[in-house]
């Protein structure tokens, strides 16, 4: 017996401070590439990148309200995630996010282990979420 889709989504998969980058906002390529770090929040399908990285062991996990506004939020729905071709970025383990909106962001992290489990973490978000 299959359960509900909606039992398959954990409520918060995963939370940290990555590089960022919006390269694609709903199809229009952006002028200037700008890198930041963010604390990013994995919850419920959607995947939001804060201002700042500050706010991130200040409590924000335990209040949530707590947190500065989102900058980005991305549905996982019909979005896809791939390691970038080495022409996007001259940084080290840089995945490429792709929105259904035609949205394009960079997120890198120049540890190894850390990319990866984002990469596994946001994966299994979108596979989860297409299988219903
Ligand atoms: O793809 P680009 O244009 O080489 O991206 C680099 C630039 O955005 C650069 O800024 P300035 O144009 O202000 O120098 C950034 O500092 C670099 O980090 C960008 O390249 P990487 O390869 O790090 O994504």
């Amino acid at each position: 017996q299959a359960s509900p889709p909606e039992e398959k989504i954990k409520t918060l998969d995963k939370a940290g401070v990555l590089h960022r980058t919006k390269m694609v906002d709903k199809g229009k390529r952006l002028r200037k590439k700008h890198w930041s770090a963010s604390w990013t929040v994995l919850e419920g399908g959607v995947l939001t990148f804060f201002k700042d990285s500050k706010t991130s062991a200040a409590g924000g996990l335990r209040q949530p309200s707590k947190l500065s506004t989102p900058e980005y939020t991305v549905e996982l729905k019909g979005a896809s995630l791939a390691w970038a071709a080495k022409d996007k970025s001259s940084k080290k383990n840089v995945l490429e996010l792709r929105s259904r909106d035609g949205s394009e962001y960079l997120i890198q992290h120049d540890s190894e282990a850390i990319i990866s489990a984002w990469h596994k973490a946001i994966t299994q978000g979108i596979q989860e979420l297409s299988a219903d």
